[in-house]
């Protein structure tokens, strides 16, 4: 494979990592805080993490600690949708290993979980790792959507582990893969090993987060990527002044993602699915704002706009949601029935005679491509694939729909033609920007310093990170503090919770403070592309989410 020169320089990067791990492998010491408790559910969550319930938070400092210099084999997964920056983690793992034993040992598990159950590993070696140092991609080893659930595939990982000899397990994953890694956790003790499990925060969509654990790894550069991509939609917008742009952005069902794009690019409009099932707000209300914004601009002679939308708005109109949770329920309880039915009409016949009389209706008022990605096979968490869902589609021939109504009336006398993007796949494999580099870097280097000092059930994190590296801090926080119990494929269980979009939260005032302004007036910004040498306000900044959300935006 011939390699372009970005890629060779990016193998000369050196990532950052915070002060107490920069130094000597053997002057790394732990620290212990507080006992925790779970987000909600403290007694179910407890009473099911009876071994790795409660532990305290773990922060590394500068002290000696020569224990960690001990011989270790380790495994390592990618869990879920790609985010760039992994590759970076598993590099920083494999360099504390190798920095604390050279007879220490690696594997990476392929395809995700999967290779983990079906014992299919790679063992890495310099070589092999240095091909992948700052690039973006899961591709080093692949990644997989498997979940790790029934008693035989938890016994197939313990046989692989114990036939590998590993004294630990790494995830690299989001909310679903880690609340696995902590129930892999608790399984390893309860059989009796001490065979150890450490998470590390994966995904772009930005939602696995806390006070702990400041931003998801990947978000960075995703965000980045579509923010260039979306400037130069609003650019090209403002120049041929004839189509209203309709962006859907990634993120599953946090808009984050969204969020942060909107304060990079000041689009005329930009949903937020979390303030849309605050108000309350149905689709035809969602439908007559844009409505009337394409007429307010249109009356100013502007015929053109940018409107980003949510991945998961679908799921957070309230009659949508309804409608959604039905759906789900019966899909898992009817799962083999509906699995032979052969066409779209058989299905939607079986479907809508099973819905209550109100999410039938909705249902049956939806354009029939949406209804047949309603019910698409949902992910193996029993999540709908939203993905899947045309919502930018939806809504411009909604819009469109509503607007030759308004002109039929005479309210309306511009024009309107409507383009659809969906971007999420652009950015997943990216070149990690600087910062997520760096961070996966130490992300991956804090998870072997977990593991060297006897930890399990943890998730690697990195704090204060809207500051330079230098002011870095790295430790672990207990995975069973970040769980609640919810309904999965109709049943409760223990989850990691999604963190959303906060409507009093900085970065969303900081969007309703300008919205008003940014959607008649063309506001736009345009944030280029993600630049990896340079000087450090054009190539180390963290996103505005992080910089609002931790007070440092000047
Ligand atoms: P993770 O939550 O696994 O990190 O995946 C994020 C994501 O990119 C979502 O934004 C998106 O909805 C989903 O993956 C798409 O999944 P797939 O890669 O299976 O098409």
């Amino acid at each position: 494979m011939e390699l372009s020169p970005l890629q060779i320089a990016r193998y000369g990067y050196v990532p950052k990592l915070p002060p107490a791990l920069s130094g000597d492998i053997g002057q790394i010491a732990l620290t212990f805080g507080e006992a925790t408790e779970s987000l909600a559910d403290q007694q179910a969550v407890k009473a099911l993490f009876s071994h790795t319930y409660g532990k305290p938070i773990a922060t590394f400092g500068v002290g000696s600690n020569e224990g960690v210099k001990k011989e270790l084999r380790v495994g390592v997964i990618l869990s879920g949708g790609q985010a760039p920056g992994g590759h970076n983690v598993i590099t920083g793992l494999y360099d504390g290993l190798k920095k604390a034993n050279p007879n220490s040992l690696l594997f990476g598990f392929l395809g995700g979980p999967s290779g983990l159950i079906d014992d299919k590993a790679v063992e890495f070696t310099d070589s092999y790792i240095d091909e992948f140092r700052n690039t973006g991609g899961f591709d080093i080893i692949g990644s997989g959507r498997t979940k790790i659930e029934t008693d035989e595939q938890f016994a197939a990982v313990l046989q692989t582990a114990i036939k590998r000899r590993l004294n630990a397990v790494v995830v690299i994953g989001g909310d679903d893969s880690n609340t696995n890694a902590a129930l892999l956790a608790e399984y390893f003790i309860a059989q009796g090993t001490d065979i150890q499990v450490i998470g590390v925060p994966k995904t772009i969509d930005g939602d696995l987060k806390n006070e702990y654990i400041e931003t998801s790894f990947g978000f960075d550069t995703a965000c980045k990527t579509y923010a260039e991509l979306i400037g130069n939609i609003c650019r090209d917008a403002n120049s041929a002044k004839k189509y209203w742009h309709f962006i859907k952005l990634m993120g599953r069902s946090a808009s984050h993602i969204a969020l942060e794009c909107a304060l990079q690019t000041r689009p005329n409009i930009a949903i937020i699915s979390e303030e849309v099932e605050a108000k309350k707000q149905s689709l035809s209300e969602i439908v007559e704002t844009i409505a009337n914004l394409v007429k307010a601009r249109s009356e100013q002679g502007e015929q053109f706009g940018i409107a980003l939308i949510p991945e998961g708005l679908i799921e957070f109109i309230p009659e949508m949601k309804i409608l959604i949770a039905e759906l789900n329920d019966l899909l898992a309880h009817h799962e083999q029935e509906f699995a032979e039915l052969k066409n779209f009409e058989a299905q939607y016949a079986f479907v809508h005679g099973k819905l209550t009389n109100s999410s039938a209706q909705v249902f049956a008022s939806l354009p029939q491509g949406i209804r047949a990605q309603l019910m698409a096979d949902r992910d193996p968490h029993g999540n709908v694939q939203v993905s899947l869902i045309d919502t930018e589609k939806l809504l411009i021939q909604m819009v469109g729909e509503k607007l030759s109504q308004m002109r039929s009336q005479g309210s309306f006398k511009g024009k309107f033609s409507g383009l659809a993007h969906f971007f999420g796949y652009e950015g997943r494999c990216a070149f990690p920007s600087n910062f997520d580099a760096d961070y996966c870097y130490s992300l991956g280097f804090t998870a072997f310093l977990l593991i060297a000092n006897g930890l399990t059930g943890y998730l690697s994190s990195v704090r204060n990170m809207a500051q330079p590296s230098q002011d870095w801090i790295a430790g672990g926080i207990p995975l069973t503090m970040m769980m609640n119990m919810e309904k999965r494929h109709g049943k409760d269980k223990p989850v990691i919770k999604k963190a959303l979009v906060e409507l009093d939260g900085a970065p969303f005032r900081e969007l309703v403070k300008n919205r008003e302004t940014w959607a008649v007036k063309t506001s736009f910004r345009f944030p280029g592309a993600i630049q990896y040498y340079g000087p450090t306000e054009v190539c180390d900044q963290p996103t505005l989410t992080l910089a609002l959300e931790q007070g440092t935006k000047k």
